[in-house]
């Protein structure tokens, strides 16, 4: 089908216009919402043709910047051509691009690295400013001027019904067979009027397939047909496949003592090809009957429907390799009534996944020995990406899980260190660690208990000796015993990484 037959409404049809022209309308200094998660759904044309017109600005001597939300992490099309552009002053809730990244870190960005379920009513109560322009990718438009949703939902529910001004992408390379894939709840509201969300069952439907949208608001229709793009996964390597073992181990032991029914409870996977493994692992595992309630579908939960292990996925988006969507996108009718598509506010949301019992598996940057993960700054100052979804889920889990390699770097850090950088995970919201080297059941225990566990289980054995010579001591010098810490030994292991590349001893 053409881009223009997706369009059925005619007054839609009057609106379409170029990429160019449409840029042109988002006015110096806007706030604008776009699509987009983990690269699935963003706008193609429209945020390449503004970085144009940003870039010819700055070549002219006036220039301006915009500020950008979106659901989560976007495409080098979105994040990347507007990054390198220099017309990003202002970004919220999550980023992965690597231009963007190296201009956070180098503090010529602002950027707002929040919880995923929190941008929606954020923007709601009205702590974020204004919305000037929501543009948002869209695989059709219905004669009745309503919108089919593409590859992710995100927040473009709220980004349309705040924004002054609509920009709609009509992408022809997504598939039509998503219609009907998507769920979009219109029953949030603020406090003191808040209600139950009726979601008792990962399958469940609450709302309508499609978005509402004024179109007096709409001002342009762009049509493109171009793919999402995302990176490859690299296959399960030795250290992905150990850590996706001893999760197996784990869930089995779980179901044999009565601790988990025998086909799981609905799963929440993180981003990253460990995560990617581990799904891997439950396609060869013994589990049936699985269901997921998560917040990106990748190609490994695509695999575990299509071999019949997991009944039904919810999520917010598909993050899939480039491969997977494309075979996706020719088999989309066949996974029509095992995907729901949800706003992320519900995909995320607390409430929802504490009544569910999801099993959140996130990955980690680092640990400490008592168990507080960081999942976003590197060194303690240097953001990777941000904190995403792995905080809405890991603190409402039924059982909460972060995994990584015991070290990073080829071995020259430990990812299990005596005090964490930075804390995005406190403690009591981390109730399992994994890494190749085995697995620590943290339920239960006391602060040091847990820090037995994690240096015998969790950490590398180039590291064991190190970690277990500082906690002795720690048990000796502390101020306090109930997490024995000696601050400045603690974070000299950081320190020495800054100075030689390398957590171990200086030479
Ligand atoms: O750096 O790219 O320069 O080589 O960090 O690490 O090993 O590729 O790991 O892709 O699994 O990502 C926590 C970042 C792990 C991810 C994180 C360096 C490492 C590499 C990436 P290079 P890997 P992964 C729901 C869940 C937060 C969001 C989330 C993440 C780079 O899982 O972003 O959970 N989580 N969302 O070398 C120094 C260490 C390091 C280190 C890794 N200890 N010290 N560098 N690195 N460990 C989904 C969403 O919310 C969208």
């Amino acid at each position: 089908m053409t881009t223009r037959a997706r369009i059925a409404s005619a007054a839609y049809q009057a609106k379409v216009t170029s990429a160019d022209a449409a840029a042109a309308m988002i006015g110096r200094g806007s706030t604008v919402g776009m699509s987009g998660f983990t690269g699935s759904g963003y706008p193609k044309a429209v945020p390449q043709a503004l970085a144009a017109q940003i870039e010819a600005a700055h070549t002219a001597g006036d220039p301006f910047r915009i500020r950008v939300w979106t659901g989560a992490s976007t495409g080098p099309e979105l994040d990347g051509a507007l990054a390198k552009a220099d017309g990003i002053e202002f970004r919220l809730p999550y980023n992965s691009d690597p231009i963007a990244r190296e201009k956070i870190n180098r503090g010529e960005m602002d950027y707002f690295d929040m919880h995923l379920s929190q941008v929606a009513p954020m923007a709601w109560e009205g702590f974020l400013g204004p919305l000037d322009v929501a543009v948002i990718e869209v695989a059709g438009i219905r004669e009745d001027g309503s919108l089919i949703p593409s590859s992710s939902v995100g927040n473009n529910k709220t980004w349309i019904d705040r924004a002054e001004k609509v920009i709609l992408e009509v992408n022809a390379w997504q598939s039509e067979a998503l219609e009907g894939m998507h769920d979009i709840y219109y029953g949030t509201a603020l406090p003191p009027n808040r209600v139950p969300i009726p979601l008792t069952r990962p399958e469940d439907r609450i709302g309508e397939p499609y978005f509402r949208c004024d179109p007096d608001k709409v001002v342009a229709v762009v049509e493109t047909e171009a793919p999402d793009r995302n990176a490859p996964f690299s296959p399960p390597d030795a250290t992905a496949r150990a850590i996706a073992g001893h999760l197996m181990e784990f869930f089995r032991h779980e179901v044999a003592r009565g601790r988990l029914p025998a086909n799981l409870l609905p799963l929440q996977s993180g981003v990253g090809n460990i995560a990617n493994a581990v799904l891997t692992g439950l396609a060869d595992g013994p589990f049936d009957q699985l269901t997921a309630y998560t917040e990106v579908l990748q190609d490994g939960m695509l695999d575990l429907i299509s071999s019949g292990k997991l009944k039904m996925a919810s999520a917010t988006a598909f993050s899939l390799s480039p491969d997977a969507a494309e075979q996706l996108n020719a088999e989309m009718a066949a996974f029509r009534d095992k995907i729901l598509l949800r706003p992320q506010e519900i995909s995320n949301h607390p409430e929802v996944i504490r009544r569910l019992g999801c099993i959140a598996m996130n990955g980690m940057i680092e640990a400490d020995i008592f168990g507080s993960v960081n999942s976003t700054h590197v060194m303690g100052s240097r953001i990777q990406n941000g904190i995403g979804g792995s905080g809405d889920f890991a603190r409402n889990a039924y059982v909460s899980i972060f995994m990584s390699p015991s070290t990073a770097k080829n071995g020259a850090i430990s990812a299990i260190v005596p005090k964490a950088s930075h804390v995005d995970h406190i403690n009591q919201d981390v109730q399992v660690i994994v890494t190749e080297q085995g697995l620590a059941d943290l339920r239960g225990l006391s602060p040091r208990q847990r820090a037995k566990a994690i240096i015998e289980t969790c950490a590398h054995p180039d590291y064991r000796p190190m970690l277990q010579d500082y906690f002795d001591r720690a048990r000796q010098g502390s101020y306090g015993q109930q997490s024995p810490t000696l601050l400045n030994e603690a974070l000299s292991w950081h320190q020495r990484y800054v100075e030689t590349g390398s957590m171990r001893p200086h030479p």
